[in-house]
């Protein structure tokens, strides 16, 4: 028999983290991470990662749910057959193709195939990502990091905050924002550091008639604001990005490649935060790249707090030509005190792109035994 799938495994993982993530839609003090491993018949193992939240705070999606349609649609789809056609991205896309939403759950369970595919051809995820770019690829990536509103809502703990990224080496800070927490952080933020690079994420905590608090913070020389209305309002977008000076990126709101392109077609936004969980995997991501490399578009990579497994992916994705800002791909130790791969860590700002097949890295059996709070395998009947 030729390669095909043996098994899948769903782990479910505890990584506390390092401080409370205090976000408009919430706070969180652990990651309950959802990891997918395909076992293939010649001995590879591919890894993925789910990056829902415990709770359906940021979408619709959350880990027990993924669980669910993990156990009960998406890999009885995949086991439907095991030769060599399983593990193939273009047939895992039909089998799946029957199956509405749930595209963090798909992300997971296709990267942890593809993975797999790509370690059995001896290929990096970034070299397969990038094929029409094979001269242009990077070997490292320039780094952000996403900084909460501090639980105090204190002013000098959100400097603090920002001096220890500072002095870590990152290169652009992007400030949670919500109204009651924006203008005067912004400010405090750009008049200590003059020269950062700044953003701002408000994880959709305005309304349309909100925009004069979004043009109260145009003084202070922002890259962005990002996605300051409810998801699904393009056209607020649209209206909010032509009455303030700060460009509009969209997140939440940028479910698919056919999203991406009525939002640039309505002006709702100029660039474009590309998180592959939130639209189904790492080749949509890479469609939404390559769209908006055409069109002139910047992106940059986002991030949902992930291990090791799926930052390493990530900044395979991040090395593609068209990621012309820094990520929110920061440093293992911006989230946890252990990882579960070898720690990603910072070297001048920027992080470097796994050398090795497939996303180039692989859970440590010791801290993956120790972390796992619960855990299930499928193979054909
Ligand atoms: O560095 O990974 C990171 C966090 C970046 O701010 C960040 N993520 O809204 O984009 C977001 C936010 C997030 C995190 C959303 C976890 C959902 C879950």
């Amino acid at each position: 028999m030729r390669t095909g799938i043996e098994q899948i495994r769903l782990y479910r993982v505890d990584m506390p983290l390092v401080r409370p993530f205090r976000t408009s839609f919430g706070t969180q003090t652990t990651r309950d991470v959802l990891l997918v491993e395909a076992r293939t018949s010649d001995g590879h193992s591919g890894w993925g990662e789910c990056v829902a939240m415990e709770w359906p705070g940021y979408s619709y999606e959350y880990v027990d749910g993924c669980v669910d349609v993990m156990t009960e649609h998406l890999i009885p789809a995949v086991l439907s057959t095991n030769d060599e056609r399983s593990l193939d991205p273009a047939f895992v896309h039909a089998q799946l193709a029957g199956i509405r939403g749930y595209p963090m759950a798909k992300t997971a369970l296709t990267t942890a195939l593809l993975d797999a595919w790509l370690r059995g051809r001896a290929e990096r995820l970034v070299d397969y990502l990038g094929a029409a770019y094979p001269n242009e690829l990077r070997d490292r990536v320039p780094c952000g990091v996403s900084v909460g509103i501090p639980p105090d809502e204190n002013i000098d703990s959100l400097l603090d905050e920002v001096a220890g990224y500072i002095d870590e080496g990152y290169l652009r800070i992007k400030l949670k924002i919500q109204p009651g927490w924006d203008v005067q952080a912004v400010r405090a933020v750009r008049e200590t550091w003059p020269k950062i690079l700044l953003q701002t994420d408000a994880n959709q905590a305005y309304r349309r008639d909100d925009v004069d608090l979004l043009r109260a913070m145009d003084p202070y020389d922002l890259l962005l604001v990002e996605q300051p209305l409810p998801e699904e309002d393009l056209v607020g977008h649209a209206m909010i990005a032509a009455a303030i000076d700060t460009p509009v990126c969209l997140d939440e709101s940028i479910t698919s490649i056919e999203v991406a392109e009525s939002a640039l077609a309505l002006n709702a936004t100029s660039i474009i935060n590309i998180k592959p969980g939130r639209i189904g995997g790492y080749v949509a991501a890479r469609d939404i790249h390559d769209l908006c490399r055409d069109r002139g578009v910047p992106v940059w990579c986002g991030g949902m707090l992930e291990t090791g497994i799926g930052r390493a992916a990530n900044v395979a994705l991040a090395a593609l030509p068209g990621f012309t800002l820094p990520g929110d791909t920061s440093a293992s130790g911006r989230y946890f005190g252990l990882d579960v791969t070898k720690p990603f860590v910072l070297d001048d700002g920027y992080l470097h792109v796994p050398q090795e097949a497939g996303i180039g890295v692989q859970p440590i059996a010791a801290v993956l035994e120790e972390l796992t709070t619960w855990s299930a395998f499928f193979r054909h009947d």
